[in-house]
């Protein structure tokens, strides 16, 4: 028999890791704006949590970063001369533009795009579609490249299917799996997938619409008896949950989230029970945790992961959440009743992923879930599949190119652009990736 297992794909954080105060509607972002970030320790700390997967057992992949600053972006905006010039020109002209086109947000691979795997699709394929981001600026400019990297991973018609990011920009904005789960028996079984979408709120706007829900769920051959599309609640997006993956998280037969999240949570979970009748709903509610707790703590942006066979009781899982969690009383006091009771959630890890966690990016959204069998595992490229050896071989070119500080200054200091590329070209040869980037052309 041909056996699934759930791969995730993290991020590995870039060289540019910084805190611009890009993303309108993330907390965490807006606050830390113009603070000192340091894209060593961000990266190490996104490499740890990758091992800690591993050493449960589980199957580990990455996405390289891209490359930033993004100059095809700049001189599409107008900016002409040298690699040199142009950074020099944009940092006086426009500096926050410039910070737009520096971001490492593409760490936050949960946004690289949606994922159906080939047991849920009507041709049998793994399908992706990449995230077209339109909501901000600096993750639009993703897009392209996220493409590339996607159909560069995962490079055999025989199983795998792209599809290229949604078209009609803020028409359609989609931002990947940050707003999707699959509720399944196993990762093997036919799954029911949960699009959730939002309606701009009081404070923020809503970055995925429900019309680039349904288009991805029809490019992806989704059986209608099988998907069900929810309304995300205002007072979450007011909150501060600009995705929903803040608010919740599904694995398995477990969806885990805050009664808050969705619009019309009776209404969602009657049809959710409906088309996955074996789903078991772990909420939290508001009067234990608040939504305000939940956003400053991350509580459901953990990565919640069926452990293997030899690792646990059938169907058992381990929920990876970020360290706010543990050090939230509330928040803390919730998850160990969760373990407690009687549920699949079994055993909590809590992993400091701070560098991230200060832009509005924890766990959840370091990673790309994707479900592949044993055959689908051995025709992606093996270069981005990890194990210890590879990781210690990436935690080295980290610690050989990374800058421990980055403020808003060093971006318009062209030697960090050449440091970057420098990293970046050290890495596409790492991973034989060939001349893949913008700035390799
Ligand atoms: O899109 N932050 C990201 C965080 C994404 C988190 N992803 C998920 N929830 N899945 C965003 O808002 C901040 C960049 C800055 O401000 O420098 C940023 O892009």
């Amino acid at each position: 028999m041909n056996k699934y297992f759930e791969h995730n794909f993290d991020g590995l954080i870039g060289p540019t890791h910084n805190y611009a105060g890009l993303s309108f509607g993330n907390i965490a972002s807006a606050t830390n704006k113009g603070a000192a970030s340091n894209p060593r320790e961000a990266a190490l700390q996104g490499l740890a949590k990758m091992r800690a997967a591993m050493e449960l057992g589980l199957k580990q992949g990455f996405l390289p970063p891209q490359d930033r600053p993004h100059l095809k972006s700049l001189r599409a905006l107008g900016f002409d001369g040298t690699d040199k010039q142009i950074i020099e020109k944009a940092g006086k002209t426009d500096p926050q533009l410039l910070a737009n086109c520096y971001a490492a947000s593409c760490m936050w691979t949960a946004n690289a795009g949606t994922v159906a795997p080939s047991p849920d699709t009507g041709d049998g394929k793994a399908h992706f579609t990449p995230a077209n981001l339109a909501a901000n600026f600096h993750r639009s400019i993703e897009a392209d490249t996220t493409a590339r990297v996607l159909r560069h991973i995962f490079n055999d018609d025989n199983y795998f299917a792209h599809h290229p990011p949604l078209p009609g920009a803020m028409h359609f904005g989609d931002e990947g799996a940050a707003n999707h789960g699959r509720l399944c028996e196993s990762h093997g079984d036919e799954g029911v997938h949960l699009f959730v979408y939002g309606q701009d709120g009081d404070r923020f706007p809503a970055r995925q619409k429900r019309r680039a829900s349904e288009a991805v769920a029809r490019s992806h051959r989704l059986d209608p008896a099988k998907t069900v599309f929810i309304e995300q609640s205002k007072t979450a997006l007011d909150a501060g949950a600009f995705h929903n993956d803040v608010v919740g998280v599904a694995n398995g037969t477990v969806l885990f989230l805050h009664e808050q999240s969705f619009a019309d949570p009776q209404a969602a979970y009657a049809e959710i029970r409906e088309k996955a009748p074996f789903v078991e709903i772990v909420e939290a509610p508001a009067d234990k945790v608040s939504l305000d707790d939940c956003i400053k703590s991350y509580l459901f942006n953990s990565q919640l992961l069926t452990l293997p066979a030899d690792q646990g009781a059938e169907g058992e899982m381990a929920l990876l959440l970020p360290k706010e969690s543990e050090e939230n009383a509330a928040v803390k006091a919730f998850v160990d009743d969760t373990v407690f009771k009687n549920n699949p959630i079994n055993r909590v890890i809590y992993k400091d992923v701070r560098e991230s966690m200060r832009n509005g990016g924890g766990p959840a959204c370091l990673r790309l879930r994707v479900v592949l069998s044993e055959e689908e595992a051995a025709a992606a490229d093996a270069n981005f599949i990890l194990d210890a050896d590879k990781t210690t071989a990436l935690e080295a070119w980290v610690k050989n190119h990374y800058r421990d500080r980055v403020t808003p200054d060093d971006l318009r200091d062209p030697a960090f652009m050449d440091e970057s590329f420098a990293a970046m070209d050290a890495l596409t040869r790492l991973l034989q990736m060939g001349a893949f980037y913008d700035f390799q052309q």
